[in-house]
């Protein structure tokens, strides 16, 4: 005979309160209370493959309250994914176990995103499924015709960023959200009562959702509501009320069983009260069997997709892998070359905002993946160009999007679109408010995801916005962030190559840090081979015993410059090294770091930006010119005079130093 639906329910239970109490830590309540709600849409409802978990047009399940990991690596084990098995279970928290803490995404895992930052895969699901919709406009809906669907908690919804990211998704009307909310009113601190009042139907329904409230223990409840949602035209959140801990006869509804194992004897009484009379780990055959049989169901949804893209035509599947394998199109280096002679022979000075604009209005082109945006300064950041289609409210046929003043729904967007494929996002807003978006920035580098952040404005050179606007410490953080590649190129050539570097690099995210103010040109020689790859290069020599190494980024390569002519008039020998990306440069041989920053020189960092970060390179002898202190409003150049990061302070200085 079939297991009972209560059966299932308790595979999951008992998995997690098990895998807690093994571990000594970890949050059982969450998935005791979602255990009804999450096998009524696996059961009847998700399509997935577990023989084959990147399949382009699986419905999406992010479970984004990250706490309450044990419910979805106990879904992944029982529908019968490869990447868990009851062994990895059974090491839940231990070093190594895919069965993390927190869900850390890994390819083909099942495992769609990492969570565990409240809020945070909440709103990657909105960028999943704006993915999902542009994709379908790109390969057509007998392709591409899915849901993505979330488990989030009082807490997701509680975070500010849920706010941006479900506005946005009622902006865009993504109907094919369905947000299944843990409504069980308790979080850490114990009831949600002492912290929140909202009124989540009016919440939701403002920003053009839809809104349903049901038992989240009822079976038949459940299965209507998610069924309601499949047809709705407008996004979805069910209200799902249940029992925090459910089946734990002193701790459920109680925040005692949110992060805590249940403890030896009470685990005894949940067991009774549940009837479930196994030992630990221990799922009965026919209970295993019949989760195994929900898996293999998608075996066939997948076998009828695949008759559908077997018979598309020979460009349409080429392109649909070659977006979905990350590759670039086959005539990228050459398009990019091309461009580079171009942007050499013009020679033109321009803010490196503008020669951004540049790189992105050449290569668009070619790139129809490349899907752009800003948190409402798409005119400063030059984001948009004239081939940016504009995204709207149930119109995907495009490839920018108005984000709106988000910046941190934004930043968890884009990796939610390079998650699920097929799209190279990138995103702009001011260098002083990546701060808004860091966790998500954070996550991209964790991740390891192909994110491009534009970050225009990048010091005081800004000028008149003054010191509420002009970054300081703000490299210095990012740079701070392992597997974040920072770039801050210093005119249009460096701007294309700092692109180029960007859009190869498929295992982390780009930062690409530039100014407002106009740069001068300053390649002198046109090379095909990509400087900025080296992270730090000799740009300007006098000969080649230098007395004094000049160390600049971005803006302050032409101070550097400057400086070496000057010094050369004086009869002082000098260096220029441009160094756009210290994360590059770093990871350089030996040899060439000492060749390209001279051992036997004396050292100076130039950058209008903290100090911090530069010794490294300026060793003990050096110095390094910054900004110490806030910035000032005024015109940039009195700004570069007043804050002494001029070529005359630096010549002064060096003279200083050399003892002439
Ligand atoms: C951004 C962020 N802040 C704080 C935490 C720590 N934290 C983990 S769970 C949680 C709240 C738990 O309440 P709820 O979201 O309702 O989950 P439940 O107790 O229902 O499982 C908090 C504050 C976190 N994970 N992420």
């Amino acid at each position: 005979m079939s297991p009972i639906f209560k059966d299932l329910t308790n595979a999951i239970r008992f998995l997690s309160v098990d895998a807690v109490q093994k571990a000594n830590s970890g949050h059982p309540g969450l998935p005791m209370g979602m255990a009804d709600v999450a096998t009524v849409l696996f059961k009847y409802y998700l399509r997935f493959n577990p023989k084959n978990p990147s399949w382009i047009n699986r419905d999406r399940f992010i479970l984004s309250a990250g706490h309450g990991s044990m419910l979805l690596y106990s879904l992944l084990y029982l529908t019968g994914y490869k990447s868990i098995s009851i062994e990895d279970i059974k090491s839940f928290r231990q070093l190594n176990s895919i069965c993390a803490g927190h869900p850390e995404y890994k390819k083909n895992s099942g495992i769609e995103t990492t969570t565990g930052p409240l809020g945070q895969g909440l709103s990657n699901a909105v960028g999943m499924a704006i993915a999902e919709e542009i994709m379908k406009k790109r390969f057509g809906s007998s392709l591409i015709n899915h849901k993505t669907y979330v488990i989030a908690s009082d807490g997701d919804l509680m975070e500010g960023i849920s706010h941006e990211a479900m506005s946005l998704a009622g902006h865009l009307n993504l109907k094919n959200l369905i947000v299944l909310f843990d409504n069980n009113k308790i979080s850490i601190d114990g009831s949600t009562d002492l912290s929140v009042s909202d009124n989540y139907k009016k919440r939701f329904e403002s920003y053009g959702w839809s809104f349903q409230e049901i038992n989240g223990h009822d079976e038949k409840q459940i299965s209507k509501s998610i069924k309601k949602s499949l047809n709705s035209n407008k996004p979805n959140i069910i209200s799902c009320k249940t029992i925090i801990g459910y089946g734990s006869p002193n701790k459920s509804g109680k925040a005692s069983s949110h992060g805590a194992p249940l403890g030896e004897e009470e685990i005894k009484l949940v067991r009774k009260k549940l009837k479930w009379e196994y030992e630990p780990f221990k799922i009965p055959k026919e209970v295993l069997n019949d989760w195994r049989k929900i898996g293999e169901k998608g075996i066939s949804s997948e076998k009828k997709w695949s008759t559908i893209y077997n018979k598309k035509n020979k460009k349409i599947k080429d392109e649909l892998l070659r977006v979905i394998n990350h590759k670039l199109p086959k005539n990228f280096n050459k398009a990019i070359e091309q461009v580079k002679k171009k942007f050499y022979d013009s020679k033109l000075s321009i803010a490196s905002r503008q020669s951004s604009a540049n790189v992105i209005e050449e290569i668009t082109k070619n790139l129809p993946e490349l899907i752009g945006g800003s948190a409402d300064l798409s005119g400063s950041n030059n984001t948009k160009t004239k081939h940016s289609i504009t995204i709207k409210p149930s119109k995907f046929k495009g490839n920018y999007i108005h984000y709106g003043v988000r910046e941190h729904g934004m930043a968890a967007a884009m990796n939610g679109m390079a998650l699920y494929g097929g799209i190279i996002p990138y995103g702009g807003t001011f260098l002083i408010f990546s701060d808004y978006c860091k966790p998500s920035i954070r996550l991209s580098a964790f991740i390891g995801l192909k994110v491009i952040y534009i970050f225009s404005h990048d010091s005081i050179g800004l000028g008149e916005d003054g010191p509420t606007h002009q970054p300081v410490e703000q490299l210095v953080g990012l740079r701070g962030i392992p597997n974040l590649n920072v770039f801050r190129p210093a005119d249009t050539i460096e701007t294309l190559e700092c692109w180029e570097i960007a859009l190869k690099s498929s295992t982390n995210p780009s930062v690409i840090v530039l100014s407002r103010q106009k740069l001068p040109f300053i390649t002198e020689v046109y090379n095909t081979k990509n400087m900025c790859s080296f992270g730090g290069y000799e740009i300007k020599k006098t000969n080649s015993n230098p007395e004094v190494t000049l160390i600049a980024s971005g803006s302050e390569v032409k101070i550097a410059i400057d400086t070496l002519d000057k010094l050369q008039k004086e009869n002082i020998n000098s260096k220029v090294v441009s160094m756009p990306c210290q994360e590059l440069f770093d990871k350089q041989s030996n040899e060439y770091k000492k060749k390209t920053i001279e051992k036997n020189s004396i050292k100076i960092s130039i950058e209008a930006s903290s100090l911090s970060g530069w010794e490294k390179y300026v060793g003990d002898k050096g110095a390094s010119i910054g900004i110490k202190s806030f910035g000032k409003s005024g015109p940039y150049n009195e700004l570069y005079k007043y804050f002494k990061l001029t070529s005359d302070d630096v010549v002064k200085l060096t003279k200083k130093m050399l003892g002439k």
